[in-house]
C-alpha cells in the first residue's frame, strides 16, 4: 500500500543515500576526481596558467560556494522536516495531517532579504571580473601584444596588425598566421576578434575565453599566459559540421625566443636551391589510410602532447635529409594542382586566401586546425584525403571536388603518391 508517507519515506532514504555519495565522492579527494574525468586535461579550465582564466576560475568558486550553502541549508531544512516529521506509526499513519500554516511574513522577508545578499555576494565579483577581463588593464596597456584573430569554417586566422612584412608586390601587409598563435610569455595579448563567416568562438581554456566572433561586429578579449607553454585552443560555438575539430594552439615563448619566431616569419617562403629533376626519382611510398574517428589520428593521442613545446621547437628548424629534388617538384605541382588559389606561399607562387597562409607551414607543430600532428605521416594522410579527417572541409568541397552548374560535385584534382610525398617534402620546407 502506499500511502503519501511512505512515498515521503522513499524520498528520504533516496536523498539519504545520495548525500551519502556526494560525501564520499568528496571525501575521496581531488586527485582521485581529476584522474577520473581528466581535469587537468590540455583544455581544462580547472589549471589557470595565466589571471584572465584565474579570475574567471575564481568567480566560478564563489558561485559555487554560495549555490553549495543554499543546498547545505535547504536540505539540512528538508531532510530536519523528513525526519522530525514522518509517520512513527501505525496510528500516525491514519490520523488527520497536521495543521497546515502559511503566510509567515517575518520568514518570507527573511528569505527574500537573505536570496538579495547570496546575489549580491556573487554580483560583486561578477562585475569586476566582466571589466577586468574586458581590457588589458590600465597600467599594463604600453606592453600590450595585439592581435586579430578571425574564425573561418573550420580553422583560425592570425594576424599581428603591428608587425608588417613586405610583400612581393612590393607593398607592406600584417603578418599572417594560420591556426597556431605564437605570443610573447608574460605580457599581456589583446585579441580582437572577428569571423568571415557564421558565429565562431574564441576559447583558450587555460588562459581565457569564451568571447563569441560575430559577424559585421569585433568583440575583445586578452589573456597573458604567465610563463613559456603550449596551450590548447577550441571553438566554443557550434558552427557547422566541423565545429568540434575547430581548434588551434597558443605558443609561448620568451621575449627573445618570440622575438626570433618573429623575425623568422617576417621572411618570405624559404627557397631550397633545386637541382633538376629525373621523374624516376619521386619516391612511391604511401603511409597507410586513416580516419579521424581512428583515435591515432588525432593530435595529442602519441607522445608528442608529452612535451609539446619541445616538439614545437624542433620544428623550426630544416629536417636533416631534405631533397631538393622533391621539393622543387612539390613547389610546382603546389601550382599546377591549384593549391596557389586558396593558399597564400609569400614569396612564392601561392596568394590565396580562403585557406590558412603556408608561407612557414612546416614551422607549425599542428595541420588542420590542431586536429593532426604536422609529421610527413599525417601531412600526407591530410593531403591525400582531407574529408577524412574533416567532414565538409572546404578544401576538400571546392578544391578537391568543385560544383558543376547543376550543383553537383565532381572531382577536380586528384593527387596520386608520388605527388602527395613531393607536395609533403615542400610544405615541410618552408620553415
Ligand atoms: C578550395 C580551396 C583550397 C584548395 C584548392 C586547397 N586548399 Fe588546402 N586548405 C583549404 C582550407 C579551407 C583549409 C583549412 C581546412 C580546415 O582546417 O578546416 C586548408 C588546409 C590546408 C592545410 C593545413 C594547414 C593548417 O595550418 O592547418 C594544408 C597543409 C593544405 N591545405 C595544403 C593544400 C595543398 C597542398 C593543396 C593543393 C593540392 C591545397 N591545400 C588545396 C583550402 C584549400
Ligand atoms: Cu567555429
Amino acid at each position: 500500500m502506499t500511502s503519501p508517507r511512505s512515498d515521503h519515506r522513499k524520498i528520504f532514504r533516496f536523498a539519504a543515500v545520495f548525500l551519502a555519495g556526494l560525501v564520499l565522492v568528496s571525501c575521496t579527494g581531488c586527485a582521485w576526481l581529476h584522474q577520473v574525468f581528466s581535469l587537468s586535461g590540455p583544455q581544462s579550465t580547472m589549471v589557470t596558467e595565466g589571471p584572465v582564466a584565474r579570475s574567471q576560475w575564481d568567480l566560478f568558486l564563489v558561485t559555487c560556494w554560495v549555490t553549495g550553502g543554499i543546498f547545505l541549508v535547504v536540505g539540512s531544512v528538508l531532510a530536519y522536516a523528513q525526519i522530525k516529521f514522518r509517520a512513527k506509526s501505525e496510528a500516525d499513519e491514519k490520523s488527520p495531517p497536521p495543521p497546515q500554516g502559511h503566510g509567515n511574513p517575518l520568514i518570507e522577508i527573511g528569505l527574500i532579504v537573505a536570496s538579495v545578499g547570496l546575489l549580491v555576494i556573487i554580483a560583486i565579483p561578477t562585475v569586476r571580473d566582466i571589466w577586468y577581463t574586458h581590457d588589458v588593464p590600465e597600467a599594463e596597456k604600453g606592453n600590450a601584444l595585439d592581435v586579430t584573430a578571425t574564425g573561418y569554417q573550420w580553422w583560425f586566422k592570425f594576424e599581428y596588425p603591428n608587425e608588417l612584412v613586405k610583400l612581393p608586390t612590393g607593398g607592406e601587409a600584417p603578418l599572417v598566421t594560420g591556426n597556431e598563435l605564437v605570443v610573447p610569455a608574460g605580457r599581456p595579448v589583446r585579441v580582437q576578434l572577428r569571423t568571415v563567416d557564421v558565429i565562431h568562438s574564441f576559447w583558450i581554456p587555460k588562459l581565457a575565453g569564451k568571447v563569441d566572433m560575430m559577424p559585421n561586429r569585433p568583440n575583445f578579449l586578452w589573456f597573458k599566459a604567465e610563463r613559456p607553454g603550449y596551450f590548447y585552443g577550441q571553438c566554443a560555438e557550434y558552427c557547422g559540421e566541423s565545429h568540434a575539430i575547430m581548434k588551434f594552439r597558443v605558443i609561448a615563448l620568451a621575449q627573445a625566443d618570440y622575438d626570433q619566431w618573429l623575425a623568422r616569419q617576417k621572411q618570405p617562403a624559404r627557397t631550397v636551391p633545386a637541382p633538376a629533376l629525373a621523374a624516376a626519382g619521386l619516391p612511391q611510398v604511401r603511409f597507410a589510410s586513416l580516419k579521424l574517428n581512428d583515435g591515432r589520428a588525432l593530435a595529442g593521442s602519441t607522445e608528442f602532447d608529452a612535451n609539446p613545446l619541445a616538439a614545437w621547437q624542433k620544428m623550426q628548424e630544416p629536417a636533416a635529409g631534405e631533397n631538393p629534388a622533391l621539393i622543387a617538384a612539390g613547389r610546382k605541382l603546389f601550382s599546377s594542382k591549384t593549391c596557389i588559389s586558396c593558399h597564400t606561399t609569400r614569396g612564392h607562387e601561392g596568394i590565396g586566401i580562403t585557406g590558412p597562409d603556408l608561407t612557414h607551414v612546416g614551422a607549425r607543430s599542428t595541420i588542420a586546425a590542431g586536429v593532426l600532428e604536422n609529421t610527413p605521416e599525417r601531412l600526407s594522410q591530410w593531403l591525400h584525403e582531407p574529408a577524412h579527417f574533416k567532414p565538409g572541409n572546404k578544401m576538400y568541397f571546392g578544391g578537391y571536388l568543385v560544383q558543376d552548374p547543376t550543383g553537383a560535385w565532381k572531382q577536380n584534382f586528384t593527387l596520386n603518391d608520388a605527388e602527395v610525398n613531393a607536395l609533403v617534402a615542400y610544405l615541410h620546407s618552408l620553415k
